[in-house]
């Protein structure tokens, strides 16, 4: 069955809610792991000051008892705080209608959405009203894939692969090419600086970077501006196999790609060291294949874990460029979509980067994508049975070599 998430709500609505299907049953959750992961997105710098309002709280309407999931869909509601003071301008039977937003936000979905929702009136095209297109192409929304990744991330790490995030790029701050190599290489989660990534509330994974870049958010918050840039995740442990090249839909990285391109603000996304190792002779770019005891492994990981869009046992590799938020204070130039006529973009409190936050959706995305992968490879409806599948497609991958006498002598 594969794994669906579907969100519904307004930003400032009562609620974000959500309904994951196609959650085997067995995965054990707890209240603490899903705040914790709320808490994880909220307690960042470059937020707005809605963050420091939000809690992390949630409620689980369906799908779990006992601290377990049942195998019936997961159905949740994430609280909005500010809901009250938006009550009135947001009731659903509101009889009148307030005067609509017009005045679209340069970069945003203000426009497209305004002129997709345009309602044909007395043969004059009426924009619709900016407001209800604002209150959904929000980050708000990815509150509740948070919520889904922990899911996911649970039923992965139950089958030995474990996912993580780091900011590389904040604004003009990048971190040093040779490092960024050296991360994108590592083959388990230990390998990257652990200390310096808990440490920042940036997600940079180096305390001198995540220094400059906390002051780089500072000069950007008082000059009214936002910070795009960019983040790696990882999967490590990653069960080769996943995915398949026998359809093009079927394709793993084009799965992820997908994913990490439904992020508010994601403008690319690619795997592995392809930033720049695309410049490389055909010859130095590939990954060398070696024999490792009975088996065989790649002694880099340029691809980033995936050829053909299938996973090959290296750790997926997967990074996302991100640009800078629209919102600008004071606010830019724009022409009023009821009469054209030039005026500035709607006001609205805004956040100066999210390329952090971004980063831990991504993590979600990515344990969306490859649970429903190894759901698809290995299914089953109790976490167990898919446990015990994937050992064994293990197991027999480590023995790749051996022959069948010896693995009776074994
Ligand atoms: C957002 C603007 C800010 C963010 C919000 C997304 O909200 P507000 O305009 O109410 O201050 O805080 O993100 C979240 C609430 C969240 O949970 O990520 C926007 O314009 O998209």
């Amino acid at each position: 069955m594969p794994l669906h998430l579907v969100t519904a709500g307004k930003s400032h609505g009562h609620a974000i809610v959500a309904v994951l299907s196609g959650v085997p049953a067995g995965i054990a959750l707890s209240r603490d792991h899903l705040s914790r992961e709320l808490s994880r997105r909220r307690k960042l710098i470059g937020r707005s000051a809605r963050m420091r309002l939000e809690s992390d709280d949630f409620q689980i309407l369906g799908g779990l008892r006992h601290g377990e999931t049942t195998g019936n869909p997961l159905a949740f509601l994430i609280p909005n705080a500010e809901a009250k003071e938006w009550e009135r301008l947001l009731d659903p039977f509101a009889p009148e209608r307030e005067k609509p937003l017009s005045a679209p936000r340069p970069g945003h979905a203000d426009l497209a959405g305004a002129l997709k929702f345009a309602e044909l009136n007395h043969d004059r095209l009426l924009p619709a009203d900016i407001r209800d297109v604002s209150e959904r192409a929000s980050a708000r929304e990815t509150v509740a894939r948070a919520v889904a990744g922990v899911v996911c991330k649970h039923l992965l790490s139950a089958v030995g692969m474990e996912i993580a995030s780091f900011v590389f790029q904040l604004g003009r701050l990048k971190l040093p090419r040779r490092k960024l190599h050296k991360l994108m290489e590592a083959r388990s989660r230990d390998e990257l600086p652990l200390k310096a990534l808990k440490a920042s509330r940036l997600l940079v994974p180096d305390t001198e970077l995540s220094r400059h870049a906390a002051e780089e958010v500072r000069r950007a918050r008082s000059a009214g501006t936002t910070l795009g840039g960019g983040f790696v995740v990882m999967t490590f442990g990653t069960v080769a196999g996943l995915g398949s090249f026998a359809q093009p839909s079927y394709r793993l990285d084009g799965r992820l790609a997908k994913a990490m391109n439904s992020i508010p603000g994601v403008k690319a996304a690619g795997f592995g060291q392809s930033l720049w190792a695309c410049t490389l002779d055909g010859r130095d770019y590939q990954d060398v294949v070696a024999r490792d005891g009975d088996s065989v492994r790649l002694l880099t990981n340029r691809d980033g874990g995936l050829t053909g869009g299938v996973t090959n046992g290296a750790p997926v590799v997967l990074w996302a460029l991100m640009k800078p938020l629209p919102t600008q204070h004071p606010p830019l130039p724009t022409v009023d979509l009821r009469n054209g006529k030039p005026i500035r973009a709607t006001k609205q409190r805004a956040d100066v980067t999210t390329v952090p936050a971004a980063a831990i959706i991504a993590e979600a995305e990515m344990a969306l994508v490859l649970a429903d992968a190894v759901l698809e490879e290995f299914g089953g409806s109790h976490l167990s049975v898919i446990v015990e599948r994937v050992q064994l497609h293990r197991k027999r991958l480590a023995r790749l070599f051996a022959s069948e006498e010896e693995e009776e002598a074994r």
